[in-house]
């Protein structure tokens, strides 16, 4: 028989929600009648707006339809979507021929290691989104670190505590390939500023290093000063890919849409181009996103679909502030919650699945443990704002109600 693959083995067993899943699974069989709130994973529950469903319907009867029936794409994405990503999201930043398509983040963060290939060296925030490790641990690129912060194979941990601001010690790390930077931070909430990313991008460019910038969470940022986008930092074209997605902005998390940049001006160490290789890997590994929802991803950009969806993410922002309610009804010391839809939320000296189990158990609470993020994420756990108003509520009155059921006051 076929060995198991080794750098697999590598991997910790479970992907992070899974696990929970596994968790919050084996609770209901020992209490079937708990009635469960969930604010774990970030999965969107707000209803589409109406124009953008009705474009799903209308492309889907148009299938059966000769004028209307499409095959396989351009996989780079229809030009259309592509032109109205570029001019939403980029003016005067980036170009549409410089846009790819996708099926969302987190397929593009894995094509991205094939892109860079196994011997890459890679820096990650800590705490961050555990897909970045998760995809170059399973190339081969080291394990996923647990405990101590530092160096770990080819990835290097940057811790981002509320010590520094939740913003790496630059002149601390050594030189790496590249840097997956993603703001508004999963999970901590923090937004990086102006003057922050110049920094990351000057320390890019003296390194010679490339950016990974995920700006996934970019429409919850509240204050207009704040960059969306790395691109608004000069120079960050020659040493940036950004990754966007509609999961979180359109409530496509099932519909699956989402796109990478890949400005002209990026190269290779010996002058190739970076975009032509992406192309290349963009090409042969993905055959384009559904054209139905490429469709449905157009009318969130049209005027129309574009209101709709504001009051999609002002939903999911008043759900974020319920739950700095919460938190401050139960003396909890919290970050985020204002530019990002993730509250982190701190309990010193405890152990992050012990505090899971607890509000699990005792409050009947589904969250997220914070050192599933990586090493610097122990001691907190992750509220996430996506969940319907209701759950929001019931979860605020029962730590209202009931705050002396667990030692932590809920
Ligand atoms: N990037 C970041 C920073 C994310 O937090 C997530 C989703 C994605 C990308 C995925 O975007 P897609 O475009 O939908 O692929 N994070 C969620 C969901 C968990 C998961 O496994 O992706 C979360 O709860 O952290």
């Amino acid at each position: 028989m076929v060995q198991r693959n080794p750098k697999i083995k590598a991997l910790r067993t479970h992907y992070l929600f899974p696990e929970i899943n596994k968790k919050k699974q084996e609770f209901l069989r020992r209490s079937p009648d708990a009635q469960l709130i969930s604010l774990g994973i970030g999965d969107t529950t707000y209803p589409l707006p109406k124009s953008i469903a009705n474009q799903l319907s209308l492309y889907g009867a148009g299938m059966s339809t000769l004028e209307g029936y499409s095959g396989y794409g351009p996989e780079q994405g229809n030009a259309g979507l592509r032109h109205l990503i570029a001019s939403r999201f980029y003016p005067g930043l980036a170009e549409a021929n410089e846009i790819f398509v996708s099926d969302g983040t987190k397929c593009d963060i894995g094509r991205l290691q094939v892109l860079f290939g196994s011997s890459a060296t890679i820096a990650v925030q800590d705490p961050t989104y555990p897909v970045y490790v998760d995809t170059a641990v399973a190339l081969g690129q080291g394990e996923a670190q647990q405990e101590a912060t530092g160096c770990y194979g080819n990835i290097v941990y940057m811790p981002c505590t509320s010590s520094n601001s939740f913003f790496p010690d630059l002149e601390a790390l050594p030189r790496t390939d590249l840097i997956y930077f993603c703001s508004p931070n999963n999970p901590t909430g923090a937004v990086a500023t102006h003057e922050q990313l110049a920094r990351l991008i000057r320390f890019a460019k003296k390194n010679r290093s490339v950016v990974i910038f995920d700006a996934a969470y970019s429409a919850y940022i509240q204050d207009k000063t704040l960059p969306r986008s790395i691109y608004e930092i000069d120079g960050a074209r020659e040493v940036a890919i950004e990754l966007g997605s509609f999961s979180k902005m359109a409530g496509f998390t099932g519909l699956r849409l989402g796109w990478s940049v890949f400005p002209k001006e990026l190269r290779f160490e010996g002058g190739e181009s970076i975009s032509t290789d992406w192309n290349r890997i963009h090409t042969t590994f993905f055959n384009g996103a559904s054209n139905i929802v490429q469709a449905a991803g157009a009318a969130v950009l049209e005027e129309e679909g574009w209101m709709a969806i504001k009051k999609m993410v002002e939903y999911y922002q008043e759900n974020a502030l319920l739950l700095t309610h919460l938190c401050q009804e139960n003396e909890w010391q919290f970050y985020g919650g204002v530019h990002a839809p993730y509250l982190w939320v701190e309990f010193p000296g405890r152990d992050s699945w012990e505090v899971f189990d607890e509000l699990l158990e005792q409050a009947h609470l589904v969250t997220t443990p914070g050192s599933g993020f990586g090493p610097s994420g122990n001691g907190f756990i992750r509220l996430s704002a996506f969940g319907l108003r209701e759950t929001v509520e019931t979860a605020v009155q029962r730590g209202k109600k009931d705050s002396s059921r667990t030692s932590l006051r809920w």
